[in-house]
């Protein structure tokens, strides 16, 4: 695990900020490699008014120099320009929780006396932070042919019908539709649909698919429940806010099928081994087949609702119900980038650990000698063996 990266910030306190450390050195980084990302993440149908409030523009503090990374950590910070309507004010207490958000665990956890803490540091604005360092490792992983592209497969009930669409093709035209849905009928509905949870002063949840080509085969392990690529990709997926499912290619619909039809065979064409289907999502024992890998991503419906809740005013020891609080309707279109850079932070922690991460030039040629699934790259052998001889 050579990647790693922490991120401090509150919603509306001064700044984001990011460190990722174990980048190589000799990594062209323009600055625009990561405003494209923050500006995507600030783009999508349903979101709140804090995003006509934030332009969330990156500074890199540390780490580049000329314009390419230098092997130091990368340090980054996103000013939150709503920071100055807050600086210096008198708040009201805010003792009410919302049902479904962190306000009551965190006053529990660490004894607040009021609940914003919990919630500034709980709240989804982290995630242009992650976004930021994710734009940097798909920039990594773009050295090697390696993409990382996501959209919105469904909204509420309202599904995308995707089978006709080409992988290479759907996170291309998903940014054309402001759900970022590239069945352009789905989007239109889910468009109405999010219009009217508008009205009602509720929220909405949905499915975010992400799919990475041109990965090699052999990245991750199976050695240990820690070095499982899935067992990665999950952890790192449900720790965005509001995510609470993760499912590695169509998990659930194999779970209803017989163990015959849920494998993808094994074939052999002119000495190259080729996998026709993709029912393991990409991934086989925790490594990657070197076939698409296919993540999906449940969302919630986030839990700040105009519609009040009930809950208990913690100051005055009473039933209520929650306050009026600004918020996203649907947030899901714009988690897409969110979801596609925790994929990309640990693909490129995984490509790191294979090649060795001091310099991008010690990583491209190290590239091109992993092994492939061809009969010419593997030495099996036909003889027997006794593995546990006194
Ligand atoms: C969020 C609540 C809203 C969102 C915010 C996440 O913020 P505010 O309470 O300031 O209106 O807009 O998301 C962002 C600011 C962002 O950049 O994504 C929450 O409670 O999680």
């Amino acid at each position: 695990m050579s990647l790693r990266f922490l991120t401090s910030g509150e919603s509306h306190g001064p700044a984001l900020l990011a460190i990722l450390e174990g980048l190589p050195a000799g990594l062209r980084l323009p600055v625009e490699v990561i405003q494209t990302d923050l500006n995507r993440r600030q783009r999508g149908y349903g979101s709140g008014p804090r995003m006509k409030l934030e332009k969330d523009q990156v500074k890199i503090m540390g780490g580049v120099m000329e314009g390419t990374t230098i092997g130091s950590p990368l340090g980054i910070m996103i000013e939150n320009l709503d920071h100055q309507r807050w600086k210096g004010k008198s708040i009201p207490a805010f003792a009410i929780p919302r049902p479904g958000h962190a306000d009551l665990v965190g006053a529990i956890k660490y004894g607040y006396s009021d609940l914003r803490p919990a919630l500034e540091r709980a709240s989804a604005r982290e995630t242009a932070a992650r976004v930021a360092v994710g734009a940097v490792c798909k920039h990594l992983l773009a050295q090697f042919g390696i993409s990382v592209g996501g959209y919105v497969i469904s909204i509420d009930e309202i599904e995308g019908e995707l089978d006709e669409i080409p992988v290479e093709e759907r996170s291309r035209l998903a940014e054309e539709s402001e759900v970022r849905c590239p069945d352009p009928g789905a989007a239109e509905a889910m468009l109405t649909k999010i219009a009217q949870i508008m009205q009602e002063k509720d929220t909405l949840g949905g499915v975010i698919e992400v799919i990475v080509l041109g990965l090699p085969p052999g990245l991750g392990s199976y050695v240990h429940w820690d070095r499982r690529l899935d067992a990665r990709l999950g952890a790192a997926v449900l720790s965005i806010p509001a995510i609470k499912g993760v499912e590695i290619g169509p998990a659930f619909e194999n779970s209803r099928l017989p163990g015959t039809q849920a494998q993808d065979a094994i074939r052999l064409e002119d000495e190259i081994i080729s996998r026709p289907t993709l029912h393991s999502g990409g991934l086989e024992g925790g490594i990657t087949t070197g076939q698409p890998l296919i993540v999906r991503a449940a969302m919630k419906p986030i839990a700040t609702t105009l519609t009040p809740q009930p809950t208990v005013d913690l100051a005055a020891g009473i039933e209520t119900v929650s306050n009026y609080e600004r918020s996203d309707f649907c947030p899901v279109p714009r988690a897409v980038p969110v979801v596609e850079a925790m994929i990309a932070f640990v693909l490129a922690d995984a490509l790191v650990d294979k090649l060795g991460g001091d310099s991008l030039a010690e990583m491209l040629p190290r590239f091109e000698t992993l092994k492939k699934a061809k009969l010419s790259d593997l030495s099996i052998e036909d003889r027997d063996h006794i593995w546990w001889a006194e």
